[in-house]
Parts: structure tokens; C-alpha cells; sequence
């Protein structure tokens, strides 16, 4: 009884002293609208439209409505998939760059309406919010300003059309949370048969301020992006990564979309930015953002998903993942799954909080209201901050026991501004704290990821900020390592390297199918051909990846070509033929019974040989034929080719294309040849 009343004066002393003030705001500081929508952090884009059809990237804007004519499309499998993948939103192409729009628009015939799609009486923008809705996704619009088949393109006249469009868009269906609008402007167009190069002044032609002020009117509470925002802006490249330090302060009125110096000076924010201007990553699941056959074999590997993962959500950008949407309307297997795949790995990775039984010394608090219990309750309108004035802050966590972490995830309370200009995370050991990681900038949401740690105590110490720390969340994590078989790569000498996916993984191999694995510590030279078996091991729960099997060829150390990009080992490098054919000196005699053939990788590639010929010499002058032949399906899966033949002998080899998919001049990749294992 007593006891319970002693706790009862403690909580009345403790309910009664007064609340502290928060800390004043950092200028600048988000819109409302902005606020809501950093929340969403990771959301889809669909490419899908004209150019799905005439399989390119940019129509000229002379296509067909006839070509528009998705038999299967089901824009309750984007939903869907983009739901399970864990997205938030979904924004699609209303109209891109060719001027085809997905609505029946009334002021323009180049639409669905004249389609053979749903017999011409299809919507396409209402199939999709619908969609969004029924899988608690928020629509979101893209509109490219560039339109390649309205004639008045670059006239005031045009202004208008859009605006009309716009207002379609932003009436007829419902909340949209993002209008997308394109910065790119390549000129050149039909232009309703004028087929000219229409240059715009990107900074005055659109008008941008009245047309945002209309989609201010009509969506209020939707956000404004392009490179120069105003609300979201972009984050200057279309790799998927943004920068180590990122501010979401931007010189806004410096900016406008689609200037040319954008990218390189402007696209990682400003320290002292006069607007709230945060930044968005687009990236797409493959090179192209529309669907191609030929890149079905390119969809991004899980890897490189988890790396454009922390290299944007967790350097203070939101995510922006493309499909591309197939011919059927569909997003393509291959893509679900890979997208899938991410999601499980960032569920897994951030499945557990070990600050949450942790014990927690703050180097100060501001009071009631601010303690650093906020930072781990999972609710990010609680926040920990220090007395004004406090120069250094940091927190000491302590598990209880040795723990072992390998991520720091940290977040700022951004509605009162973006503040932490650098920060430490050091473990203690016997000698004293010691550096594990560091950053300089933190906003909505930081992620610092470094090999394996092992402590008992951590400390996060913030030592340089615009004004007092304000930290709404804090994590320390323990991801398991991404368990993938290591990556291979070879060097024209030789040298081997294998690198694996994840900094605490071992690597094994072996060059010989009967020895045992070795661990593998450093590049190694094979001369001649091997089978290379390799897996990766997670030292810390002995847990193996796949074991992979390749074939590593005998050396091209001395190999002699007139062009060396042909034979320099690297696929992403390549020769243009002007007459069509390789020849190649390999430096001695040679036993070969096949040879390789790896065709152009660039984002548009040309001149893939679709028949050859292949000969080889003794001297050099004299050739004979060996293999003749197609590479089938080359076109649509442009895969390093394999052909073989009778064993033969020989110094100099020829590759020569009979004919080439586009009837360009013949491209070489890579050539290799395939010498019999012995
Ligand atoms: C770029 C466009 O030119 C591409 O086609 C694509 O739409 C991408 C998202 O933005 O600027
Ligand atoms: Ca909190």
C-alpha cells in the first residue's frame, strides 16, 4: 500500500513538471504534403505505353493508335505485385514523350480511344486508380511537358492542351499523391508531320508556375515533382543510387527542370538550400524503363536491388522502382520475382531491433517530452533532443551482453528541419571507444552498413549539426549476409577474381574437380582451361550459398587483335567491325574444338551477328572454315553464344558475320574460344 503510494507522488511530480518548449525549427521545413509523402519512402512506377509496342524508349510521336493493343493487361497484377513487394503508390506513364495518352482525352485523337485496346472504349488511367485502390496503393500521374505528336508542340497553344489534359487527369480520378513531370526534351519529332527539331526554353515555355498552381487547385495535397521539385525533386541520375550526403535543402529558384548542369551541381541538395526540396530515386528493374524481349535476361540481380535499396531509402531519398510492362500488359515474371526477392531480403534485414531491450544513456535530454526512450517506440512524431545551446549530444546503448550488428539505421524529426551534418558510431571495447562507422548527413532516414561488430556497449555520437540534434528513431541491426554464390570475373593476363555479395561472407573454390575447397583470399592466375567450382559461407552461422560451376578458359594473355576491346575479357566494352570481321592472332598454336561469341551489351546495341562463319589459320594466310551457322534468337536474347566443332590446331582464328540482325556493321563484344578439357 505504501509502496504503491510513494509511486503515486513520483508519476504526480513527474506528470506535473512543466513541458519544455520543442526546439525551434531549422529553416527550411516540409509542406504538410511533403510530410505525408516522405512516408510512403518506397513506391512503383509502371513504364507502359506507346513505346511497349514500337519497342523503343523514346516514340517519335508518328505512331499508330492501331499499335496500342495489350491482349492479357491486368492492372490488378501491377497492384498486386507492387503490394507485396511493399510498395506504397504506383505512378504511371499517362502519356510519355511520343504524345500517346492512356485516357480517352478529349482533346486529342491520339489516344486509347482510337485503339483497338478494349474495342476502343477502354481507360486506362481509371483501370489503374482502381487497381491502386483495391491494393491500398496511392495513384500517382507521370505527364512527359515534351509531346513528339501534338503540331502546336512549342507554341503558346500547346500550354494550353496541356493544361487541359492536366485537368483531366487531376479531376476525373480521385486523390493522386505525385504529378510527375518529365525534364527530358530531345528536340527532334513529328510534330503532326512538321518532322523538325523544336527547341523549347525549358525555363520560360511551360509556364511552370501557373501549371503548378493548377495542380495545386485540383490536388491539393498531391506533390510536385521534377528536377527542380518544387516539392520532390530528382536525385540526378537513373542508376539508383543518391549521394553520401544528401540535403533536402535546395536552392530551389536556381533550378528548373531539365537544365543541362542539373545532374552534376544541383541533384545532392544544399546545406543551406532556401526550400524543402527532398530528393527521389528512379530506377528501373532492367536497362530500359519500357519492356524489351532483348532485355529479359538484364532484369537486376538481388545484389544489386539491396544495394539501390540502402544507397537510396538509406541515404534520405524515397524509392522509385520501374516496371516495365510487357507486349501482354503484364509486369514480366522475372521482375516480380526479383522484386519479391528484395522485399523478403529488407524484411529480413530489419527484423529485429536490438536497441529494444537495450539500456540507454543520453549525454543529455531536453526534458520532459524528448527523452531517449522516443527513439526506439517506433513512432516517429516522438523524438529525443537536448537542452538549446548543447553543442555535442550522444547516446550510449547497452545490450546487456556481447551482441553482434552490422547496420545503423537513424532518422531525424525533418519536420522541424534537416540538422545532423556528421555522426560517429563507435563500440567500446578494453582500450576505449572505438570507430565503427560514421556519416554526414541524416534526414528523414539514414543506414550506415559495415562488416560485422561485436560489443556489448555502442555510442552514436552526434558532433556536428546546424543546431541541436532532433532524432525521431534508432536502430542497430543485425542483417544476415546475403548468401549469393561470389561473382566471377577474369582479366585478359588471367588473373581470376572472385568477389562475393556481402562484406562478412568467406569465399571457397576449387580449380580441380577432385580437390577440396579452398578459402580464398586474393586474385589468382589460371593459364589454362579448369572447371572453377565456388560457393560463399556465412562464417557466423555456417550457412552455404548455391555452389556455382563455371568453365574458365585458357588465357587470352597472348592474344593479338587489331582491337583489343574485343578480347579485353569485358562483355561491356565492344568493337565495331567495318567489314564485318574479327581476326585474331593467338600468340602460339592452339588445340580449339568451339568458340564464343558475346554480342553488344550497351543500352541500345546494334549489329548483333545473326550468321557467321568461322575459320581458322596455321600462317595466317591460309583459312579454313570450320563452323558456319546461326546464333538463333540472338535478337530477343542477346547471351554469350557458344558454337562447337571438331577438335583443330591453330594460330590465328576468324569471325565473320554473313549477316547481322539490323544490317549494321557487325559489333563484337567478346570473343573467346573453347579449347577441349583435358
Ligand atoms: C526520363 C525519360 O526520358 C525516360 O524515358 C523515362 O521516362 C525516365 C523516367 O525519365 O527523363
Ligand atoms: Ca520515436
Amino acid at each position: 500500500m505504501k509502496k504503491y503510494f510513494f509511486v503515486f507522488i513520483l508519476f504526480g511530480f513527474w506528470a506535473c513538471e512543466p513541458k519544455v518548449a520543442p526546439p525551434e525549427p531549422v529553416f527550411p521545413i516540409p509542406e504538410e504534403r511533403q510530410i505525408l509523402w516522405q512516408e510512403l519512402e518506397y513506391y512503383g512506377f509502371i513504364h507502359f505505353n506507346m513505346n511497349t509496342f514500337s519497342d523503343r524508349e523514346w516514340g517519335f510521336g508518328d505512331e499508330s493508335p492501331d499499335q496500342f493493343n495489350p491482349n492479357e493487361l491486368d492492372t490488378r497484377q501491377w497492384a498486386k505485385v507492387a503490394s507485396e513487394a511493399g510498395m506504397k503508390g504506383l505512378i504511371l506513364t499517362a502519356k510519355h514523350h511520343d504524345g500517346f495518352v492512356l485516357w480517352p482525352s478529349a482533346y486529342t485523337e491520339h489516344s486509347v480511344k482510337n485503339s483497338p485496346w478494349r474495342n476502343g472504349e477502354g481507360d486506362l488511367i481509371q483501370e489503374f486508380v482502381d487497381a491502386c485502390r483495391e491494393f491500398g496503393l496511392q495513384p500517382g500521374i507521370y505527364y512527359s511537358p515534351w509531346d513528339r505528336n501534338h503540331p502546336d508542340y512549342g507554341k503558346p497553344e500547346y500550354i494550353t492542351y496541356m493544361r487541359n489534359q492536366l485537368r483531366e487527369l487531376l479531376t476525373n480520378y480521385g486523390e493522386i499523391f505525385e504529378v510527375w513531370f518529365d525534364g527530358a526534351n530531345g528536340g527532334d519529332g513529328w510534330y503532326g508531320g512538321a518532322n523538325e527539331t523544336r527547341k523549347v526554353d525549358k525555363l520560360t515555355y511551360y509556364d511552370w508556375p501557373n501549371t503548378h498552381a493548377l495542380v495545386r487547385e485540383l490536388q491539393p495535397n498531391a506533390v510536385l515533382f521534377s528536377d527542380a521539385g518544387p516539392d520532390v525533386r530528382w536525385v540526378g541520375n537513373e542508376s539508383g543510387f543518391a549521394y553520401e550526403t544528401t540535403w533536402s535543402n535546395l536552392f530551389r529558384d536556381s533550378v528548373y527542370a531539365g537544365m543541362p548542369e542539373y545532374a552534376q551541381e544541383w541533384s545532392d541538395g544544399q546545406e543551406n538550400g532556401s526550400h524543402w526540396v527532398p530528393a527521389e530515386t528512379n530506377v528501373s528493374t532492367r536497362p530500359g524503363w519500357y519492356y524489351h524481349t532483348y532485355e529479359d535476361h538484364k532484369v537486376k540481380t538481388l545484389d544489386r536491388l539491396v544495394d539501390i535499396y540502402y544507397e537510396s531509402i538509406g541515404r534520405n531519398t524515397s524509392l522509385l522502382i520501374n516496371f516495365p510492362v510487357d507486349t501482354r500488359g503484364l509486369i514480366h515474371e522475372r521482375d516480380e520475382e526479383a522484386v519479391l526477392a528484395l522485399a523478403a531480403k529488407i524484411e529480413e534485414d530489419f527484423a529485429y531491433n536490438l536497441l529494444g531491450e537495450s539500456e540507454i544513456i543520453a549525454s543529455s535530454e531536453r526534458g520532459k517530452g524528448y527523452e531517449a526512450t522516443n527513439l526506439f517506440d517506433q513512432d516517429y512524431e516522438t523524438y529525443w533532443s537536448v537542452p538549446d545551446g548543447t553543442s555535442d549530444a550522444d547516446l550510449i546503448f547497452d545490450f546487456g551482453k556481447e551482441t553482434t550488428f552490422n547496420r545503423l539505421l537513424i532518422q531525424e524529426y525533418t519536420p522541424l528541419g534537416q540538422r545532423v551534418k556528421y555522426f560517429v558510431l563507435e563500440k567500446e571495447t578494453v582500450d576505449g571507444w572505438d570507430k565503427i562507422a560514421d556519416g554526414t548527413t541524416i534526414g528523414f532516414k539514414r543506414i550506415l552498413r559495415f562488416p560485422e561488430e561485436k560489443a556489448q556497449r555502442v555510442r552514436l555520437r552526434i558532433l556536428d549539426s546546424k543546431d541541436i540534434p532532433v532524432i525521431s528513431e534508432v536502430g542497430i541491426y543485425h542483417a544476415p549476409a546475403l548468401l549469393l554464390p561470389p561473382k566471377i570475373s577474369r582479366e585478359k593476363n588471367g588473373m581470376v577474381t572472385l568477389s562475393s555479395t556481402d562484406n562478412d561472407l568467406e569465399v571457397y573454390y576449387s580449380l580441380n574437380p577432385d580437390s577440396e575447397m579452398q578459402l580464398y583470399s586474393e586474385p589468382f592466375m589460371v593459364n589454362e582451361a579448369v572447371t572453377l567450382r565456388t560457393f560463399s559461407k556465412d562464417p557466423g552461422t555456417a550457412e552455404m550459398s548455391v555452389e556455382t560451376e563455371v568453365r574458365i578458359e585458357k588465357s587470352k594473355a597472348l592474344w593479338q587483335s587489331d582491337e583489343e576491346r574485343a578480347i579485353d575479357e569485358n562483355p561491356q566494352t565492344y568493337w565495331t567491325s567495318e567489314n564485318n570481321e574479327i581476326e585474331i592472332d593467338l600468340g602460339e598454336e592452339v588445340e580449339l574444338s568451339g568458340f564464343t561469341y558475346y554480342p553488344m551489351q550497351a543500352r541500345y546495341p546494334s549489329g548483333f551477328i545473326s550468321s557467321y562463319e568461322f575459320q581458322v589459320s596455321q600462317d595466317g594466310k591460309l583459312w579454313k572454315k570450320v563452323s558456319e551457322g546461326e546464333f538463333s534468337n540472338i535478337k530477343n536474347n542477346p547471351i554469350q553464344q557458344e558454337k562447337r566443332f571438331e577438335v583443330e590446331t591453330a594460330r590465328f582464328i576468324r569471325l565473320r558475320a554473313i549477316q547481322t540482325v539490323d544490317n549494321q556493321a557487325a559489333t563484337f563484344a567478346e570473343v573467346g574460344i573453347i579449347t577441349p578439357l583435358l
